[in-house]
């Protein structure tokens, strides 16, 4: 279709290439480079630079390498024809890129080796000096090191869990495995919010991350696209007599795109993450001048660059905010209208739009993209319907990631109607269709059609976004196993039974690349020495590790890497907050959102019991354990934040009581996040994963702790299942009611009343909790949290307790012997090979994209 747009440099000229300041490699290049950005980039001499100038150096040094590549890369895809996947995802929670970006090009070390070749003495350094002797980090004969700058890096916190996440870990994967994508999304500048503790209680504070610049983005304002909201629809006969229907919106809004480069893991592959930020849009604010309406004018200019001024930090939908639909719509309808241009300008017919993407929707959040395609190819575009509506199937699929009724996303009519007309008006067509293919298939099951419709009639109405999604694509999958089996048997299950060929299942990943490799050198190093470097793209290879578990000097060499990582985790916990903890102890984490499905409470509860128990009898010989949290609390989840609270009382009270004498350790780290996330998998030695059966579709902590040789306790929920298959059971710590187990207790009717009736230590351990003893004598303060596991425990804490606390019997006993927990810790990492994110890119490649990897040369 079309040719490479530059013909390649002149053999002459690539010796200098090879050489050049922006594309060389060496330590010596990357150091000249560096200094040569300081001056250009930031206008700065040493004497004077920031921190922030030298960091802002370093990532121009590495932006450079990546626009190489990434110019190579888009040459290549235009050149080639080749299927693009475009991954539609309202969030993308990327983490730091600076580390990443070096690790990927492989120049990690020469990075390291160049700046300390550079000589950069901190005592030279006054404006360097002094914000580092702030955060309390020695200075003394030190020089400026990458450690410093790999600090400086902020977090794009575009997202809020593991949604987002695993749109950057496939993103990572995308590109190592060469394979051409697009991420499309929204350039929010108030990412997922910093969380303080102050008085043991969860406070949000805005999420600056774009406060001195980000380095990695380019902008590019001129393939800014157009946006309508609201107003009205309108008929009108076309020049063949056709009749056709126009929307005519009401506010029109720009959207700038944000490209953000992501290379792939050694290889020249380099992907686009296109983010985009809303402005106004010029046209409008000249017409209200115009009419004299300043006021109005400005109004409007707000709201539309309020539209991507802020994510919301809850992961659950919670019901209809407005200007959640608009941000949903606005970036869906950006990415289309920049595939449509893109797919034209390389001479391509509309009719095979499909062969050149693949549109991936990452949840419902983007699915009202089903209806913005159809109404870009029927009534802006001209094509018919039923032509238009194949396209639109062929061209999307939906993964869904909940399994709760309630967390699905409906959007009351009314809303809709107001902000997207013309959108209701199709998907009432695609509905009225798809209920006669129903009604012909069901002849009279006017149950089964409601249950199927498109639009919520049962009281208030509502566009269901999951049904618009199934409808609208082709291929709908789950995120584990499990979790793919209920959505067939629960909330999918019409939609299974219609086309059951649909349905699929990708297990999800994260990238070894990043929570491995770059997280846990230490780790990395041993399994290079051991089996080679090649597990890190191939991390079946990882299964070779187990006949080495049985080796003392191995297990010695690996016992000594945790405990490196144990001992950092240590300090971190001491810098931030002060506590000091044992790094001999078990290492006991539980890191994720906040949830009550998620449980923290009955990880709250058991630390409670064994508090007790020591407190009863003091000779009792428990090994000592740290318990360490983190995660953020929806600002307006009540019962989350009391969670919070409980843990951070328990802490209070526990880690300051002379009888426990540093025996139980609880830690909250404030803030959790992709960047300090790094603490926290190498070092830890027991995963919770603990999540109500049949509730957490996946996970992808699980997989990061895993990965890193922590072992797990867990119920069978979402990918935990998978994750003991692979590791073998005997070495993973089962606990806990089935998912169908769950269901049966429901149907027969629970009483948490009779769980604490049969176990008299969690009797105590609420009324302990309940008597004021964590909360300064005030029994107000957890009432809520004990009255409602009391009275219906709606995620069957008090149920699984028993079955808890016994398992956590046999985690300390496993703990007494150390060379059997390395033992088991080895396995663990061994069988984590599935799930690797390259795993979980392949799998959507072949079942559902049908895409194929690119070579891509660098010239
Ligand atoms: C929707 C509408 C309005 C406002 C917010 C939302 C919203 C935002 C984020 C709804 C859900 C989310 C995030 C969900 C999420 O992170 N789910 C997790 O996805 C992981 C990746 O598949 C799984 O491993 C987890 O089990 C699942 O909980």
């Amino acid at each position: 279709m079309a040719t490479r747009i530059s013909a390649p440099p002149p053999a002459a000229d690539k010796e200098r290439l090879a050489e050049d300041i922006r594309t060389g490699i060496s330590p010596e290049a990357l150091a000249r480079s560096f200094h040569d950005n300081l001056y250009y980039e930031q206008g700065r001499y040493p004497a004077i630079a920031t921190l922030n100038d030298f960091y802002q150096a370093a990532a121009h040094t590495v932006r450079q390498r990546l626009l190489q590549r990434w110019i190579e890369t888009l040459e290549t895809v235009v050149a080639t024809d080749q299927k693009v996947v475009c991954y539609f995802s309202a969030e993308f929670l990327m983490g730091p890129q600076l580390g990443n970006n070096l690790l990927n090009l492989g120049i990690f070390r020469q990075a390291t080796q160049g700046l300390e070749a550079a000589n950069l003495k901190l005592k030279d350094l006054p404006a360097v000096r002094r914000v580092l002797e702030k955060r309390g980090e020695s200075t003394g004969d030190l020089t400026l090191s990458l450690e410093h700058l790999l600090e400086e890096d902020e977090e794009p916190g575009l997202g809020n869990g593991g949604l987002g996440r695993l749109a950057a870990c496939f993103m990572d994967s995308l590109a190592s495995l060469e394979v051409p994508a697009v991420g499309y999304g929204i350039r929010y500048e108030f990412g997922i919010f910093d969380q303080t503790i102050r008085d043991g209680w969860q406070v949000e504070i805005t999420d600056e991350w774009l406060k001195n610049g980000n380095p990695w983005e380019i902008a590019r304002p001129e393939m800014a696209v157009s946006v309508g909201f609201g107003g009205r629809t309108e008929t009108y006969e076309d020049q063949g007599g056709c009749l056709r229907v126009r929307w005519v919106p009401d506010l029109v809004v720009e959207g700038v795109p944000y490209d953000t480069p992501i290379p792939g893991y050694r290889v020249n592959t380099c992907n686009t993450l296109r983010l985009w930020s809303s402005r106004a849009h010029h046209s409008f604010d000249f017409q209200a001048f115009n009419v004299g309406d300043y006021y109005a004018a400005v109004d409007e200019k707000v709201a539309s660059e309020n539209l991507t001024k802020v994510l919301y930090p809850n992961d659950e939908f919670l019901g209809g905010k407005e200007l959640r639909l608009k941000q949903q719509y606005f970036f869906v309808s950006c990415a289309l209208k920049d595939m449509i241009r893109i797919h034209l300008a390389m001479g391509g017919d509309l009719n095979q739009f499909y062969e050149y993407f693949t549109a991936q929707l990452n949840d419902t959040h983007p699915a009202i993209a089903v209806a913005e395609l159809m109404r870009l190819l029927v009534d802006e575009h001209g094509l018919e319907w039923e032509p238009a509506f194949d396209i639109t199937r062929r061209s999307f699929a939906y993964t869904n990631h909940t399994l709760l009724p309630e967390a699905l996303e409906k959007w009351p009519l009314p809303i809709f109607q107001r902000l997207l007309p013309r959108h209701l008006e199709i998907i009432y067509e695609i509905n009225s269709r798809f209920l006669e293919r129903v009604r012909l298939r069901y002849p009279g099951d006017e149950a089964r059609i409601a249950r199927m419709s498109l639009i919520d009639e049962s009281g208030e109405r509502y566009v269901r976004m999951a049904h618009l999604a199934c409808v609208g694509g082709h291929a709908i999958n789950g995120v584990a196993e499990l979790h793919s089996e209920l959505l067939k048997s629960g909330i999918l299950r019409d939609f299974y039974e219609l086309e059951p060929e649909l349905f699929h299942n990708v297990t999800n990943g994260v990238t070894p690349r990043r929570f491995v490799a770059l997280i846990n050198p230490g780790l990395a190093g041993l399994l290079d020495e051991t089996i080679g470097a090649g597990w890190l793209t191939d991390m079946e290879k990882l299964r070779e590790l187990a006949s080495h578990a049985d080796d003392a000097a191995f297990r010695e060499r690996w016992r000594r890497v945790k405990m490196e990582n144990k001992e950092g985790l240590a300090d971190y916990i001491r810098r931030k907050i002060g506590i000091r903890v044992d790094p001999l102890s078990l290492f006991d984490v539980q890191v994720k959102r906040i949830h009550e499905y998620k449980r923290q409470h009955l990880n709250a509860l058991h630390i409670v019991a064994r508090y007790l128990r020591l407190k009863r009898n003091p000779e009792l010989n428990l090994p000592p354990r740290t318990f360490i949290f983190g995660g953020k609390a929806a600002p307006g989840y009540f019962m989350a934040k009391l969670i919070i609270k409980l843990i951070t009382s328990i802490a209070e009270v526990v880690n300051k009581d002379p009888d426990i004498d540093g025996r139980i350790k609880v830690v909250f780290l404030p803030d959790y996040n992709v960047k300090n996330s790094r603490w926290v998998y190498p070092s830890a030695d027991l995963s919770e994963q603990i999540s109500t059966a049949g509730k957490e579709a996946s996970g992808t902590g699980n997989m990061k702790f895993t990965m890193n040789g922590a072992l797990t306790i867990g119920t069978l929920d979402g990918a935990n299942v998978e994750i003991r298959d692979e590791v073998g059971p005997e070495n993973f710590f089962l606990f806990g009611l089935t998912a169908d187990e769950v269901e049966r207790v429901w149907r027969e009717g629970y009483r948490p009343a009779d769980s604490l009736a049969s176990n008299p230590e969690l009797g105590e351990v609420l009324g302990l909790i309940a008597s004021g003893h964590f909360s300064g004598g005030d029994r107000n303060v957890f009432a809520p949290l004990v009255d409602n596991l009391s009275q219906c425990d709606p995620f069957l804490v008090l149920a699984d307790f028993a079955g808890y606390a016994a398992c956590q019997d046999q985690v300390d006993a496993a703990w007494n012997d150390s060379d059997h927990w390395s033992r088991l810790s080895i396995l663990n990492t061994a069988g984590s090979g599935k799930f690797s994110s390259d795993r979980a890119i392949r799998d959507y490649c072949e079942k559902i994209w049908d895409v194929e990897p690119l070579k891509v040369d660098l010239m």
